[in-house]
Formats: structure tokens, sequence, C-alpha cells
């Protein structure tokens, strides 16, 4: 492997911006550190990615020269706070090509955008009986929120299944269809297991049922072109902190159509356009939807994310991650005992394994020991670990910013582990 690293040519980039990719890891102060006496070896990407200096600085500015409230005064500050929060807007709208800025609604992360579609959109539309359409690998925040409206009103959930190998069983969208079913909803990528599900084509067989879509990007966006018009899905939901950006904003995609016909989520300043105490006007889209002051600097710090991420090229950033979990996918495959949870063909940059007679924490334990942070357990996708007959996986997860040598310091960890437990 060391062989591999230090002669292998730059290529498999789209274009000459990917050789700036191996350099841009110097973006990233948080991990030119040492811990436990081990140098920082960062692979729990799919839980949050590292922020490159290019987004805290634009987050200080913002603090430092125009911290303001937007959308309220006609004061200087107000006016850049307020340009700048929506410029962050059209950032977004044009980084994943959705056809109008009104569709971008920012939200807390990808959890609150399914809550406010389960709430707003949903818990209208159904009556006893109906049915929500899930998959197996759902995260907790795919499932939750629609049980919750399930509860509400009656509604049943029912489960697409997967392959042994983790992919969906694409026929079951339209099996499973009946005249009852009032939304789908499935992630884009597993977080869990890697899979990066065909989209576009599931929206195409609902869309032919009739039946909305929403896809759960939190693992897609930052990894992967994306793209809300050949998607063609009503509601698409990610995290700020996922793709390089602070903790604290998300964004929800929905068709203008759909959202137009939604009532508002949450009460309060901003969504409105005249209150009196008997009845109230609410705002066009999109601050019917942003109740109260927003993360307007987690907001431009996305927009700083989206132009970091543009500036390297989403198509180099995905090409180096493949990259790296084929490196990572071939070194583990030849360990003894152990076993890849998820081997679909089309896979994100996501590596979950079990290893026969250790428990997960077991592993991340000894792998923290030596500097290398995974994440083990459940990931938040118990009932896919029920499908799977395992009580958890340790997933290690890649961003472009990790090295080959990383890939090597999680075989030495595992090394470590099996002489811990022979
Ligand atoms: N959906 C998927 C597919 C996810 O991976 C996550 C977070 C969420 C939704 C929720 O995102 P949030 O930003 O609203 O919390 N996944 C993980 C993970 O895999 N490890 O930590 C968080």
């Amino acid at each position: 492997m060391t062989r591999r690293s230090a002669s292998r040519p730059e290529t498999g980039f789209a274009n000459d911006r990917g050789a700036n990719i191996l350099a841009a890891r110097g973006d990233f102060p948080v991990l030119d550190q040492v811990v436990g006496g081990k140098p920082l070896v960062y692979l729990d990407n799919a839980a949050t990615t590292q922020k490159p200096r290019q987004v805290i600085e634009r987050l200080c500015q913002y603090y430092e020269r125009d911290n303001a409230n937007v959308h309220r005064g006609v004061h200087e500050l107000s006016e850049r706070a307020t340009w700048q929060y929506e410029q962050a807007r059209e950032l977004v709208r044009d980084f994943i090509n959705a056809a109008e800025h009104e569709e971008v609604i920012f939200v807390r992360g990808t959890t609150e955008a399914i809550n406010l579609v389960a709430q707003s959109y949903l818990r209208p539309r159904l009556v006893a009986g109906d049915e929500i359409l899930i998959t197996e690998m759902e995260h907790h925040s795919n499932i939750v929120p629609w049980q919750l409206v399930a509860a509400q009103t009656g509604a049943k959930l029912r489960v697409v299944p997967i392959t042994d190998e983790g992919e969906l069983v694409i026929d079951a969208f339209a099996n499973m269809m009946s005249e009852r079913t009032r939304l789908v909803a499935v992630s884009h990528v597993s977080n869990t297991l890697g899979t990066v599900n065909p989209v576009a084509e599931i929206v195409r067989i609902c869309h032919h049922y009739g039946v909305p879509v929403l896809v759960d990007g939190a693992q897609a966006v930052g990894h992967m072109p994306v793209d809300m018009r050949a998607i063609g899905c009503d509601f698409y939901a990610f995290s700020g902190h996922k793709m390089y950006a602070p903790t604290g904003i998300g964004v929800l995609y929905g068709r203008r159509a759909i959202l137009n016909g939604m009532p508002p989520w949450q009460g309060g300043g901003e969504m409105i356009r005249k209150v009196s105490f008997e009845h109230t006007d609410y705002a066009d889209l999109p601050s019917r939807f942003e109740a109260g002051t927003p993360d307007i600097a987690g907001a431009i710090g996305l927009g700083a994310a989206i132009d970091y991420i543009n500036g390297l090229g989403r198509e180099n950033i995905a090409a180096r991650e493949q990259e790296l979990l084929a490196l990572a996918t071939e070194a583990l495959q030849g360990q003894p005992g152990l076993e890849i949870i998820g081997r679909a063909p089309h896979k994100g940059a996501i590596l979950s394994f079990v290893l026969q007679g250790v428990h997960p924490h077991d592993i991340s334990t000894i792998l923290d020991r030596e500097g290398v942070a995974v994440r083990a357990g459940h990931h938040c996708t118990m009932p896919l670990m029920e499908r799977l007959g395992i009580p958890g996986t340790t997933r290690a997860s890649f961003a472009f910013y990790n090295r080959d040598e990383d890939v090597a310091a999680l075989l030495r960890g595992l090394h470590e582990v099996r002489e811990f437990f022979k």
C-alpha cells in the first residue's frame, strides 16, 4: 500500500482540478493533530465531515463584520446579512439544480426536513388505512417521523425489502404500491451499507402510480453530483454538516407546486404576511416554512461549503472517494474472519464490516487507541441490523481528504484488534 501511495498517479479525475484534491487536505486544520499519541485518522465522515478553513473563515467574517437579523432591518448590516443568506439559498438551488430558489427551504438538517414533510404535507392527507412506503435500509430519521404521523392518523408503514447484498428490491416499489399509498420515502445513499439507490428510477415508478417521493439525501449531496430535475423527486432532504458546512443547517427541497399547497409547520415571526388576533395570512415561499430567526451564519457557511466543493469539482470528489473505497474494500476483503456488510456494486465511500467473535464497540475502542476514528453500532438503522441479523457493524466512512495511509492505519488497527483478542 505504501508503494501504491508513493507511485499512484492522479488518474481517474474528471479534469485537472482533480490534482487539487490531494492538496486540499491541507484546508482542514482539524485533521492535523495527534490524539492519544497517534496521528488522527478520521474515518467517521458519514457521521459528520470536517470543515475547511474557507468555511470557518466565512463564519468568522460574517460574525466579525456583518452580523444582523435577516429580512427585518433596513440598516446596512441587516441588508448585508439578508443578501448573504439569500445568496446562500441561490447557491444551494444551483448546486442541486432546483428550478426555483423558493424551492429551497432552510431547516436544521435532514431530520427536521423529513419531520416537516411528515407533519405539514402528509398528516393532513392521511386517513386510517393509508400507507407510507419506506425501505429496510432507512435511517431512523426516515422511519420515526412516518411512524409518528401514522400513529396520529391510523396510517400504516410498509417496508420495501433489500437483498442480502444490500440492494433494494426495485420491483417491490411497484408490487407494494396500492391505491392507499400516499408517499414513498427512500434514502439516496445508505449510511450503513453505502448502497447508492437508483432514485430517479424509483421516482419514475412511483410517479407512474401517482405517488410522491421523498429522497433522504443526507449521505449523497456532499459526495456526488445531485440534480433535482434529473431525479424528479417531490422532496429531497439533506444536512449541511455532512458536506463540510456547519451543524444546525440543512435543506428541504420541495417542488414549488407541492410546497405551495402545504400549511405552515411552525408559527412565528418571518412566516407571516399579516397577523391579527382573529386571523393570520401566511408569507409566500420560502419564508412560510422558516418561522423565527433562522441559522443565518449556518446558511452562509453552507454557501461557503458549496463554493468550496464546486472549486474542487464534485466529480473529482466522487472519483477520489471511489478510489479510497476500492482500496479499503480490497484491503479488508483479505482479512480473516472479516465480512463486509453492504456489497452493492454501486456504493458511496462507506465501508461497514463485522469481525467474527469481536463486538463492533470493542473494535472501535481499540481503533481509537490507534488514532483511528470510526463508528460502531447500529448507526441509527436498528431495523436494518435486525434484517441482517447482526447487533451492529464497525463503519469506516471516507471523505476526499482521506489518504491512502489512512486505509493502512485502519488495517494496522485491525491487526491490533486481532492481537488483543488472540
Ligand atoms: N439520513 C441519513 C441517511 C443519515 O445518514 C443521517 C445521519 C440522517 C438522515 C440524519 O441526519 P441529521 O443531520 O438530521 O442528524 N447519519 C448519521 C450517521 O450515519 N452517523 O451519525 C449520523
